[in-house]
């Protein structure tokens, strides 16, 4: 088990007050094999020093397509993020908390509760609109970035898609601007050197979303895939 530096000896003085605050939520701590063994501050979770030793959390992604049209809703991370500040990513992500209904293995239903926690908070999609039976769980990816030196992520990301009409209000402390593209309109924001990516989006992007993509649209049916099938 990999024990992590006092994470009180680094100083956010320099970052938003919003997203301090935001560091002190738990995260949950798994092994490699995603067994959840304990939690710890999402602060401590994503300093390099306690990655570097193993420290591992659990994470999800949400990729969010329009049922009209089978476009995918990105966002870009505020500026005042901590990790990977104002790039271009999918639709939503963070961790299930340490909390009895996001600890939930069964069904996936930790993630999913989180996701119902975050898509209001990051992009304002009333809660009514998302419900758990929604969500196609993918798959799960383990993988390690670092942001900036200091931070990075080190996470069992679980992916989570949904079809789904929603309304949207970005909480400007979150995402500073969201946008629906096909996939031949993100193909020209990778091929745009001005845009820059998440690390997790731009892997999931080539080994999970693409092949899914395609094959979602070929059926000309967005609605009612069928997860067993899986990608
Ligand atoms: C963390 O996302 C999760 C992944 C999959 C990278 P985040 O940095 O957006 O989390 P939060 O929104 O909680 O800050
Ligand atoms: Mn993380």
């Amino acid at each position: 088990v990999p024990r992590p530096v006092p994470s009180t000896t680094i100083s956010l003085d320099t970052y938003d007050e919003e997203q301090v605050r935001l560091m002190e939520e738990r995260c949950i701590l798994v092994t490699p094999e995603d067994k959840a063994y304990g939690e710890d501050s999402k602060k401590t979770c994503h300093l390099m020093a306690n990655i570097n030793t193993g420290l591992l959390h659990r994470a999800f992604s949400v990729f969010l397509f329009r049922p009209s049209d089978g476009r995918l809703l990105l966002q870009k991370r505020a500026d005042e993020k901590i990790t990977f500040p104002s790039m271009w990513t999918n639709t939503c992500c963070s961790h299930p908390l340490s909390i009895k209904s996001e600890l939930v293995e069964e069904n996936q239903a930790g993630v999913k509760a989180a996701a119902i926690r975050k898509l209001p908070q990051e992009l304002g999609i009333p809660s009514s609109q998302i419900k758990s039976e929604d969500f196609i769980y993918l798959t799960k990816i383990h993988y390690l970035a670092p942001s900036d030196g200091l931070w990075g992520e080190h996470e069992i990301d679980y992916i989570l898609f949904a079809t789904l009409d929603v309304d949207l209000e970005l909480n400007p402390n979150e995402v500073s601007d969201a946008k629906y593209v096909s996939k031949e309109e993100l193909e020209a924001m990778f091929s745009d050197s001005e845009n820059s990516f998440t690390p997790w989006f731009k892997l999931i992007a080539r080994d999970l979303l693409y092949p899914w993509w395609d094959e979602m649209m070929t059926k000309s049916k967005v609605q009612g895939w069928d997860s067993e099938k899986g990608v």
